[in-house]
C-alpha cells in the first residue's frame, strides 16, 4: 500500500482472523462505528478480505476482516481459508478471535486445538487472543478457555470482549496501538474501506440471501453486479445484479411463491444499499444457475477469490 502524507503517527495493518461465526465482521463494524462487512448468524458469511480503516488520535489502524478459518474439501471454502491465512502475513499484528460462549466436549477440544495450531503457525507478528461474546457468559467460565488457548500459542495478550455490545474494545484498540510502529497514513481520514460500492452492494444482497433463505441455499449462492450506473436525471443509482445458484431445483426456493422471497430479498437489500449510498436505488435482481460454481476456479476468480 502507498503511504499518504508525511505526518508521523502510529500506523499499521491488523488481521482479524478466527473460526467462522466468531464475530470478526461484527468487530470490524463496531470498531468503525459503521457497517462495512456483512453479518449473519450463519457461519462462513464473509468470503473475501475487507479492509476497514480505524482513525484515532495519533494512529491509523487498517483492520482486515477475513473469512472464517475452517476445514473443507470444496474449492470455494479452501480459497476462502487461503485468503484468511494469506492475510496473516505482512501485517503488524493479528487478532485471533473465538466465540467464548461456545462450549465443546473434551474430545472436540483436542481436534480443534490441533486445527487452530496449524492456523496459528502462520502468524509472524504479535497476536492477541480475543474472547468474544462475553455478554452471553459468566466471566468465571473464561479461565478454562484462556488456559486452553494459551497452550496453543504464546499470545501477547488475552482480551475478553463483546463485539456486539462494545465491551472491551477500548482496551483492544489501546493494545493494538501499542504494537503499531511509527509510520504514515495508508488511507485519507475520510475513507473507511478499500471495498468498492459495487462490491459492498453485492455483499448486502448476499447478506439478505443468507438471512432470508435456509438450508444449503446461502452456501450455494453468489452475487455478481452486472451493472451499476448513476442516473443523474432520475437522481438514483440503477443496479442490475445476478444471484447465482448451483442447481435448478434451488431457483424456485429463492424466488418463492409468486415471487415473494426474491421480492423480500430485493426490498431489504435496496433499503440497505440506499442507506450506504445515501441516495435512491433501483435494484433489479436476476436468478441464474451456474452448476457447481463453488468448485469452479474461473467463477471464483470473478468473485475475487
Ligand atoms: N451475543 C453476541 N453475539 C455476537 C457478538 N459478536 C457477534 N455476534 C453474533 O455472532 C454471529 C456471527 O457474527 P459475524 O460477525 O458474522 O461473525 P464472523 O466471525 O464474521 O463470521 P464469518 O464471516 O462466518 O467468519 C452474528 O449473529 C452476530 O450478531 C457478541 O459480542 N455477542
Ligand atoms: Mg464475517
Amino acid at each position: 500500500m502507498d503511504l499518504l502524507d508525511s505526518e508521523i503517527i502510529k500506523s499499521g495493518v491488523v488481521a482479524l482472523a478466527g473460526p467462522p461465526n466468531a464475530g470478526k465482521s461484527t468487530l470490524l463494524n463496531s470498531l468503525l462505528g459503521q457497517k462495512i462487512s456483512i453479518v449473519t448468524p450463519k457461519p462462513q458469511t464473509t468470503r473475501n478480505r475487507i479492509a476497514g480503516v480505524l482513525n484515532g488520535d495519533g494512529y491509523q489502524i487498517v483492520l482486515l476482516d477475513t473469512p472464517g478459518l475452517h476445514r473443507s474439501t470444496v474449492l470455494l471454502n479452501k480459497e476462502m481459508v487461503q485468503v484468511a491465512l494469506d492475510s496473516l502475513h505482512g501485517v503488524e499484528a493479528v487478532v485471533f478471535m473465538v466465540d467464548a460462549s461456545r462450549a465443546w466436549s473434551p474430545e472436540q477440544n483436542g481436534a480443534r486445538g490441533e486445527e487452530y495450531k496449524t492456523y496459528l503457525e502462520e502468524v509472524e507478528s504479535p497476536a492477541f487472543l480475543l474472547l468474544n461474546k462475553v455478554d452471553l457468559i459468566d466471566k468465571d467460565g473464561l479461565l478454562p478457555i484462556i488456559d486452553f488457548y494459551s497452550k496453543l500459542y504464546p499470545f501477547k495478550g488475552v482480551i475478553p470482549v463483546s463485539a456486539l455490545k462494545g465491551d472491551g474494545l477500548e482496551r483492544l484498540v489501546e493494545e493494538l496501538v501499542g504494537v503499531m510502529p511509527q509510520g504514515f497514513r495508508y488511507f485519507p481520514d475520510d475513507v473507511p474501506t478499500d471495498a468498492t460500492e459495487r462490491f459492498l452492494s453485492a455483499e448486502i444482497i448476499r447478506e439478505k440471501v443468507f438471512l432470508l433463505t435456509g438450508q444449503e441455499i446461502p452456501y450455494s449462492s453468489a452475487v455478481l453486479i452486472e451493472s451499476f450506473k448513476e442516473d443523474e436525471e432520475r437522481k438514483l443509482v440503477e443496479i442490475h445484479a445476478s444471484i447465482y445458484l448451483e442447481r435448478k431445483s434451488q431457483k424456485g426456493i429463492i424466488i418463492g411463491k409468486r415471487g415473494d422471497k426474491i421480492k423480500q430479498i430485493g426490498t431489504a437489500a435496496r433499503k440497505d444499499i440506499e442507506e450506504m449510498l445515501d441516495c435512491r436505488v433501483a435494484l433489479h435482481l436476476w436468478v441464474k444457475i451456474r452448476k457447481h460454481w463453488s468448485r469452479d476456479q474461473r467463477f471464483l476468480k470473478e468473485l475475487g477469490l
